[in-house]
């Protein structure tokens, strides 16, 4: 018989689905809305790769499911057209961006449309078009608006190869440009900031309202870096100076031999003395080229210089020379460190080598020596050589210190974050200007919302990158009017980093038929939060707090209800192929087009979902999408049957359906899809669907006991339950069951608990009437296994030994008389 012929049925059910507007979602009738988002893509290729498949295959299968469930169910679709990898990319090719962007757009939104995946195209949000960058330019000057943008000289990271400034998000562990891999370098430079810092505790306070995988939380809470501790003020030795250090461990304080200030610590200049003045130059300004990844690093030789300055030890009037080190980093706590070699093993090891002195002022609870044993003591003790604070242990000294010091206003506790405000400006063409106008009398002015967008001129010289932004060099667009006192003045020259264009898309997509606001307050009270968000983990300490941020920013100047952006965080697992992730750099691609031509959109959906669990990923093989096609097959030949033999079939309903192999497959198949395709485990539901398939072939095998109306019936179950896995095809099965609608339309099946349990039964065997033996089956079994189980019984074999079956009689589920001559 001839195959399922996809090709004619997936073009036939795109062009319905497109003709009757099967995908409009009506957002101001938002009734039990679903709003399932999954990452947008970079349209930095003109090519959808496996992955992407992938992710949005397991984004369309849930909503689809949701939809069925009764939700309704939005799966929205866009481009993060904007930012380096589409820039990196027209710079490769010697393209403008603009176009390469639109071409790659219009080919890959073509290439989703395969998938057959059920997104409403009108919500389209592409964040390089005026209409949404106005908005994002907008979003800029409520965050300038509310002080939460500032611009300032600050080091950054700056990337030599992409010739711009990078986020610390950009920066990779080992200090790399997220994009192109280069080295990062550190420099000094104005930059605009978003003051993340001012949510820390926000974000992590959300944290334990969301249900995100524990890795991303995990990863988030590090990367905000929360620690409490103390500041404690040393008075500089003649003169009018404090340093201010920023300790977890107070309980040491009387164990501070030295202290370290950061390079760069403002102080720097005005305590060195004459004499290592030249020293101290030549090591700030080497230690300033070090990006900071480098100058943490825990294996890293750590160096310093003597400054010739010393401060006191509020604690003991002990004098403590000042240091420089490049591991105390500028930006975190006060720039400032006390060291206490005696309890710390990186100032251990910079006393050795510097032969600095050491105080033992902890010691184990079990007064064990430890002052012989080579390295620092670093845990929690007892407090020892701390005068009226001997005997305290660390967590209660800690207290007891913090409180003694505060007293005398010599410092106080405090909370300290590694996060560091969000460097957004870019030195790159390819990106929303940033909306403000620089004027020598009145200095930043913004540009009035009236003015919105300030338009990225698309006639540019040239866009390449070249270490200052090339809008700067392109006078029609940077001579502007001050908007305030109307003299010359200029535009500020830099775009937005493509991760504040992606900080609040999902907002967008509620409301791109809004030309008056952002998003539409109505919309966003409807339909924020996201219910489910579909993505990789690669953004945790991204886009992902980024999106956390912005969302926690509109909610506190009362634009958002919800401080969260999404409910639930799936992250899709990884595609591998021989072992090893799929790149490009690995040259290991499979390109799904081929596939899809070769094989079908359902076809392909199917195999990369039976791959392997969606959150853990799978190794691809091109041989074993050919199983999938032969299931296909089998399905199509399973209704192509239905409708040859269905004639045959008895028309009543017998009183063996509720006990039959086939129902209780059945209704444990609803049961799990409908668990499964909720928790996105896929290749589980594919399985129970193949498993269902083959008890449809063993119950049909015989027509004389199929039951005409029991078998519709399922045929009917089985093609709502896999339509989300298979939407064309099922779409196909559902008109051949005789429906004039979609399968869509139909409300997700309900199972009978009570048809789960497997009952056995002991059937009696006859031989001539005589009673031979008994076999046990279950429940419901067809003729054909009560023979096949009697025919294997050594009785029976005995007693049919040199004799021909004539004929059996069968009675469901009680007995099987065979007669012999
Ligand atoms: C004295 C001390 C004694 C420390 C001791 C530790 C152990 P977390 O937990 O990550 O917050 N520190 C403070 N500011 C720093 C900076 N800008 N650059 C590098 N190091 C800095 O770490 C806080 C500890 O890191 C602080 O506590 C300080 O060293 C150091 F037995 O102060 B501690
Ligand atoms: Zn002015």
């Amino acid at each position: 018989m001839e195959g399922y012929p996809f090709g004619r049925v997936e073009r036939k059910w795109r062009e319905r689905w497109e003709s009757t507007a099967a995908h409009r979602v009506d957002l101001d009738h938002p009734g039990n809305k679903k709003y399932v988002l999954v990452m947008f893509s970079y349209p930095s290729e003109k090519k959808l790769h496996i992955g992407h498949w992938w992710n949005y295959c397991g984004t369309d299968i849930y909503a689809r499911a949701m939809k069925m469930r009764g939700f309704n169910a939005f799966e929205p679709m866009g481009f993060d057209s904007f930012g380096l990898p589409a820039e990196n990319f027209a710079v490769k090719h010697n393209v403008h961006p603009a176009r390469i962007t639109a071409e790659s757009i219009s080919y890959i939104r073509e290439q989703i449309k395969q998938i057959g995946a059920m997104i409403d195209w009108d919500k389209e949000v592409i964040t390089s078009s005026p209409e949404y960058y106005r908005w994002t330019q907008w979003l800029f000057l409520q965050l300038l608006h509310h002080n939460a943008a500032y611009r300032k000289q600050a080091p950054v990271n700056w990337c030599p190869q992409c010739l711009t400034v990078l986020a610390n998000e950009q920066v990779t562990s080992e200090g790399r440009c997220e994009r192109c891999s280069a080295m990062v370098e550190n420099r000094s430079l104005t930059q605009w900031f978003f003051r993340i810092t001012d949510f820390a505790d926000a974000l992590l306070e959300g944290l334990n309202r969301i249900d995100w995988p524990e890795s991303t939380k995990a990863m988030q809470r590090h990367w905000i870096g929360r620690s409490e501790g103390t500041e404690i003020h040393f008075p500089v030795k003649g003169g009018g100076e404090v340093i201010r250090a920023f300790t977890t461990r107070a309980d040491t304080l009387f164990g501070v031999t030295w202290l370290v200030l950061a390079p760069e610590h403002e102080l720097v200049e005005r305590i060195t003395t004459p004499d290592r003045r030249a020293e101290v130059q030549a090591y700030v300004s080497q230690a300033k080229a070090q990006s900071e990844l480098e100058r943490v690093a825990a294996e890293r030789d750590k160096t310093g210089v003597f400054t010739g300055a010393y401060a006191v030890n509020p604690a003991n009037g002990k004098a403590l020379p000042i240091w420089i080190a490049d591991y105390v980093l500028a930006g975190y706590g006060t720039g400032a460190v006390m060291a206490v070699p005696a309890h710390d093993q990186r100032d251990y090891e910079f006393a050795e080598k510097y032969h600095l002195p050491l105080a033992w002022v902890i010691k184990p609870e079990d007064g064990q020596e430890v002052s012989n044993r080579g390295c620092a003591f670093v845990e929690y003790g007892v407090m020892c050589n701390s005068s009226k604070f001997n005997g305290l242990s660390s967590v209660d000294g800690k207290k007891a210190v913090t409180e003694w010091l505060e007293r005398q206003g010599r410092g106080k506790a405090t909370v300290s974050y590694r996060l560091r405000d969000w460097s957004v400006s870019r030195q790159r063409y390819w990106g929303a200007p940033i909306p403000v106008i620089h004027c020598l009398q009145c200095g930043i002015v913004p540009v009035p919302e009236v003015d919105l967008p300030v338009l990225l001129p698309e006639e540019i010289e040239d866009f390449k990158p070249r270490g200052a932004s090339p809008l700067g060099a392109t006078e029609s667009f940077i001579a502007a009017t001050c908007p305030n006192c109307g003299q010359p003045a200029r535009r500020d020259p830099d775009t937005l980093d493509t991760f504040v264009d992606s900080s609040w898309y999902f907002l967008r997509y509620i409301s791109t038929d809004d030309h008056v606001c952002a998003f539409s307050p109505e919309r966003v009270k409807a339909w924020m939060p996201v219910d489910v968000y579909i993505g990789g983990p690669e953004h945790a300490t991204g886009h992902l707090i980024y999106a956390r941020y912005i969302t926690k920013f509109l909610h506190s100047i009362g634009l958002l209800e919800v401080d969260e952006p999404a409910v639930k965080m799936v992250h899709q697992g990884i595609i591998t192929y021989n072992g090893a992730r799929m790149s490009k750099s690995r040259g290991n691609v499979v390109n799904p087009d081929e596939f899809v031509e070769r094989y079908g959109a359902d076809c392909f959906r199917l195999y990369l979902m039976f791959m392997g669990d969606f959150t853990v990923g799978g190794e691809w093989s091109d041989e074993g999408i050919i199983g999938i096609r032969r299931f296909q097959n089998r399905v199509w030949r399973l209704f192509q049957d239905w409708i040859a033999k269905k004639g045959k079939y008895t028309a009543a309903v017998s009183e063996f359906i509720a006990d039959s192999e086939v129902n209780r497959v059945l209704n444990y198949t609803i049961k799990e899809l409908t668990a499964n395709l909720e928790q996105f485990r896929f290749n589980t539901a594919i399985s129970r669907l193949m498993e269902l398939v083959n008890a449809l072939y063993a119950y049909t095998a015989e027509p004389a006991q199929v039951n005409r109306p029991f078998l519709r019936e399922t045929l009917e179950k089985f093609t709502q339950v896999m339509a989300p896995l298979a939407p064309h095809l099922c779409e196909e099965l559902w008109e051949l069951l005789g429906h004039k609608d979609s399968v869509f339309q139909q409300s997700w099946p309900g199972w009978d608990e009570a048809a789960l349990t497997e009952s056995k039964v002991v059937i009696a065997v006859q031989v001539n009437g005589k009673l031979t033996t008994t076999v046990e089956v279950v429940k419901g079994s067809a003729q054909s296994i009560v023979e096949a189980a009697a025919g294997q019984d050594a009785k029976v074999m005995r007693r049919l030994e040199g004799k021909t079956v004539v004929k059996n009689i069968f009675v469901p589920d009680r007995i099987l008389n065979i007669v012999a001559q």
